[in-house]
């Protein structure tokens, strides 16, 4: 299970990294383990030139009712001692940064001079993620504790949620879902800022530093647009930030101000991270109304090739084509919906199997795991009363 490591399908991916900076690690739980299977995925999926997802896999602290403490590492990791802003090619960065947005280079030499690398970043990008079962995946993410509290959460956040439905066509019970994945709610103490998880992934991991240069810029830029200090920045250890987790490239591309105060805060406003979640799903081809994932059961005579692991793709068949097949659907859709027939690794090499609907995509967007895909959308269906 989830507790040994090192037996994941994205070993490969660890070794292709500063292999001298192997380490050992302490125990994993299950919380570590979906975020690292979940990022990885993403990251793997994403190409060196894809603006990685948003995602819960990115989360620092594990909610509390999931034991784990992914952070706890005896760090071997070797990184430079002193802040960031005494090293040269850190000050090439800041001097580029600084005239390409016309930011003052001397406020941001003073930043860098409080901003060190951090070891464990390095550790935690480099662990091999491993297979979840969906029984595991089920037994954190849809939880009692987060059905309550998502339950709560529609009551204390209904105003902005229900407004950015109006605007956005994405069910309040969505956002919500989501919200109450990536961080529990907004209530996930992250243990560091970006700009200290990012300013190391960008100088300090060769293999991935372009990438993380333009997310330390978008950091910069995101922090002077909307008058935010970029210490108080809270974020994942891959640099994901606040409460929906966005990477900052994504703050960029759709953040929004949801409460009108001429900031976009995703760190401490929920109405900014609703709106924001709501402006992504909404812009990666959410449908109002559409349905998106129901678990199905078999009959016999289906295939491999009858099975697709790309909700996005292009395999999807109308409801009725697969109640031919001897698909049969837990609730009742209109026969001309399109479907995808597919499946998630269960225990004991088990499956269970699913349809996503188009409106599955979206989701699949924000994080390119099928189980993650298949909890967000059945977390929302359970806090629609469904
Ligand atoms: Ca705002």
């Amino acid at each position: 299970m989830c507790l040994e490591r090192g037996r994941g399908p994205f070993l490969p991916f660890s070794q292709m990294g500063i292999a001298l900076r192997r380490q050992s690690l302490v125990s994993a739980q299950i919380w570590d383990c979906l975020r690292r299977a979940t990022y990885f995925t993403r990251f793997l999926q994403s190409g060196n030139n894809v603006v990685p997802p948003t995602g819960t896999a990115l989360l620092d602290s594990p909610p509390d009712n999931i034991s784990g403490n992914s952070d706890n590492l005896s760090s071997k990791a070797v990184v430079r001692p002193k802040a960031m802003a005494s090293y040269e090619d850190v000050r090439i960065f800041i001097k580029d940064v600084a005239k390409k947005h016309k930011i003052p280079e001397k406020r941001l030499l003073k930043l860098f001079q409080n901003v060190f690398f951090d070891a464990s970043v390095i550790e935690l990008i480099e662990r091999p993620a491993e297979k979840v079962s969906w029984t595991s995946y089920e037994k954190s993410l849809l939880s009692k504790e987060r059905i309550d509290n998502g339950k709560k959460y529609l009551k204390t956040y209904d105003k902005y949620l229900k407004a950015a439905e109006a605007r956005y066509g994405v069910p309040a019970e969505l956002l919500a879902a989501i919200v109450g994945v990536e961080s529990y709610y907004g209530t996930v103490k992250f243990r560091r800022n970006a700009i200290t998880s990012l300013g190391t992934l960008a100088f300090e991991y060769p293999r991935r530093s372009q990438f993380f240069k333009r997310e330390l810029e978008n950091l910069l830029v995101y922090a002077t647009v909307n008058s935010l200090d970029p210490l108080t920045i809270m974020g994942s250890y891959a640099g994901a930030v606040g409460i929906p987790q966005f990477m900052p490239g994504n703050i960029t591309l759709y953040g929004v101000d949801g409460d009108n105060d001429n900031k976009i805060d995703i760190v401490t406003s929920h109405p900014d991270a609703i709106f924001s979640i709501a402006n992504y799903i909404k812009a990666h081809g959410w449908n109002t109304g559409g349905e998106t994932v129901d678990f199905v059961e078999l009959g016999e005579g289906l295939t491999e090739e009858d099975f697709s692991l790309n909700p996005c793709g292009n395999s999807h068949k109308t409801v009725e084509e697969l109640k031919k097949k001897g698909v049969k659907f837990a609730s009742d859709y209109d026969n001309a919906a399109m479907g995808l027939l597919s499946r998630l690794d269960d225990e004991n090499e088990t499956y269970k199997y699913v349809v996503f609907f188009k409106n599955s995509c979206p989701i699949h967007k924000y994080n390119s795991s099928l189980k993650y895909t298949a909890a967000i959308a059945r977390l929302a269906k359970i806090l629609k009363g469904g």
